[in-house]
């Protein structure tokens, strides 16, 4: 398994789980520093990035890019893949692949969690399910022609109404036969959603596409009462190699999260 902290350069994101902020070489060169293997970006979109600077900004810090997330789509843009409008959920499929596409130029997956959406609101259950395995089929299809995957991640309650737990999303993909969409396991929403964390790792098996490494209230692992050793063996059982990504509260404060983060990594992986 390997080690990842997230950066967020999404302004309208603030107060969210992210370790380090604004700017992205500041970023590169702590997340180097402190010993991770790689990042995992929040960007505005996918013009936000000059993918010729990110591929330097890589190299130089000897990092590789865990996953690009496209909460962005929803938190400053306003698209779900689930809206009734049906020229939001398009603009929302293509702000989605945008987002891949600039992921695979570096071997990344990118992520769809906020931008599932929510049903109420002048949709129906069955419509926004059918809405959001409509555009996972066209996503999935992206991410062949780019040889790549894409990761769903399944939402606390009080994030969405959709799918709340791994299994639910692994019974919607596996029902849907999409080939190149995986699983995110975040640490977090498992605590408040599952019966039991581990169990519901093993359960997802070779499914399980990316982890978001968090303590049950959303710090850095240790600074919360999730048991990581039962999680970790579960882990080791399915043959999970991805990342262990940090999408963590910068609390007390990005640095001492992301001390605290990799003083755990190596603690628990080695
Ligand atoms: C996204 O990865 C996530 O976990 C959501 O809770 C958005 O903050
Ligand atoms: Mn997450």
């Amino acid at each position: 398994m390997k080690s990842a902290v997230t950066i967020s350069l999404v302004p309208e994101a603030r107060g969210g789980p992210f370790v380090y902020w604004d700017d992205l070489a500041e970023g590169c060169r702590l997340a180097a520093a402190r010993g991770f293997a790689a990042v995992e970006i929040f960007p505005p979109s996918a013009d936000a990035i000059d993918a010729a600077e990110l591929r330097t900004l890589l190299d130089d810090n000897g990092l590789s890019l865990a996953a690009v997330g496209t909460g962005a789509g929803w938190v400053k843009h306003k698209l779900t893949l689930t809206s009734p409008d049906a020229t939001v959920r398009d603009r929302a499929v293509a702000f989605v692949r945008s987002i891949m596409s600039l992921a695979a130029q570096f071997d990344a997956p990118a992520i769809i969690g906020s931008m599932q959406g929510r049903w109420g609101d002048g949709v129906t259950k069955p419509e926004a399910l059918r809405y959001l395995g409509n555009a996972l089929f066209k996503l999935d299809t992206h991410a062949s022609d780019l040889g790549t995957t894409l990761l769903y991640e399944p939402l606390n309650r009080y994030e969405t109404n959709l799918v709340n737990t791994l299994g639910d999303a692994v019974t919607l993909l596996t029902g849907m036969g999409v080939e190149r969409v995986k699983v995110l396991a975040d640490l977090y929403h498992m605590n408040i959603e599952e019966t039991n964390v581990a169990d519901a790792l093993r359960n997802a098996g070779a499914h399980v596409g990316h982890v978001h490494f968090a303590d049950s209230n959303r710090r850095a692992a240790g600074l919360g009462h999730t048991d990581f050793l039962p999680i970790m063996a579960a882990l080791v059982e399915i043959g999970y190699a991805g990342y262990l990504s940090a999408e963590i509260l910068p609390l007390p404060d990005s640095d001492a999260a992301a001390r605290q983060t990799m003083d755990m990594f190596r603690r628990i992986v080695g």
